[in-house]
């Protein structure tokens, strides 16, 4: 485990200071130096927690299959993967319809809390071989949460990786075969997908992963990627 994590490095990396904007507040400005915060969302199940001790490269979260919720706080790993600070949150479900809006405003403060005035970016974890009713709106959930703009900086992670490996599918034939809604959120992301196997921590996954948030932190604008910003809205 862990093999793919790379020491940090000093040299300057992909991203832009944000000397020329009122961005340069050090709490929204974005450079290779500061730590990303990668939040985990999703329903019950899908695999965050997992997903998270996949991107440590150790067991921090509890993850198990079970029929209740087995995340019911917001946690918080740290580590740094070739060059990059990362902060993992992992999150419980927040997207249960008959969880009671009070419910999720503490976790949504929870969330907000551990992120602090870092950017962030959101991974929507789903099951690549089970898409659920309840899913079909997550992309509109998502934005009641974190606001409108959340899917420019959200990246759809995949789990259950090795169910297309076992039917020789390509993550990119998958995308096209899919139902549409499922293909609508991916494009509402900018077609930012990764496909994750949690049981084989041995694969290029969370390279791929890490240059879908490069990519993101590219593009976002500072200004709006405040965790305070969007948490709060
Ligand atoms: N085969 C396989 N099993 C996975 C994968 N990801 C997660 N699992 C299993 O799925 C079950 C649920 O995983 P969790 O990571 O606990 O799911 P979660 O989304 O954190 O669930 P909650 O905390 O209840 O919201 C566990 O038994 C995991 O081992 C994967 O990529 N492949
Ligand atoms: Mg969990």
């Amino acid at each position: 485990m862990g093999g793919f994590l790379k020491r940090p490095q000093t040299s300057s990396g992909p991203f832009p200071t944000t000397s020329d904007s009122a961005a340069n507040i050090s709490m929204n400005s974005c450079t290779d130096r500061s730590p990303v915060n990668l939040v985990l969302l999703g329903m019950s199940g899908t695999g965050k927690s997992s997903t998270g001790n996949s991107i440590l490269g150790e067991k921090l979260f509890l993850a198990k299959s079970s029929s209740k919720p087995v995340t019911t706080m917001c946690q918080l790993g740290k580590t740094m993967i070739n060059g990059l600070h990362v902060r993992v949150i992992d999150t419980p479900d927040m997207f249960d319809d008959d969880m009671e809006s009070s419910v999720r405003d503490k976790l949504l403060k929870n969330c907000t809390n551990l992120c602090g005035s870092h950017p962030c970016v959101f991974v929507l974890v789903l099951q690549v071989s089970r898409f659920t009713d309840g899913e079909r709106d997550i992309l509109t959930k998502l934005k009641k949460m974190f606001g409108r703009k959340v899917s420019e900086q959200t990246i759809i992670l995949f789990t259950h990786g090795d169910d297309l490996s076992r039917a020789a599918m390509s993550l990119k034939t998958f995308l096209h075969q899919c139902q549409p809604d499922l293909r609508e959120i991916a494009e509402m992301c900018g077609g930012r997908c990764v496909l994750f196997e949690n049981k084989d921590s041995d694969t290029g996954q969370v390279e791929d992963l890490i240059d879908n948030v490069k990519e993101v932190l590219k593009q976002i604008n500072p200004n709006i990627i405040s965790s305070k910003v969007h948490l709060l809205h």
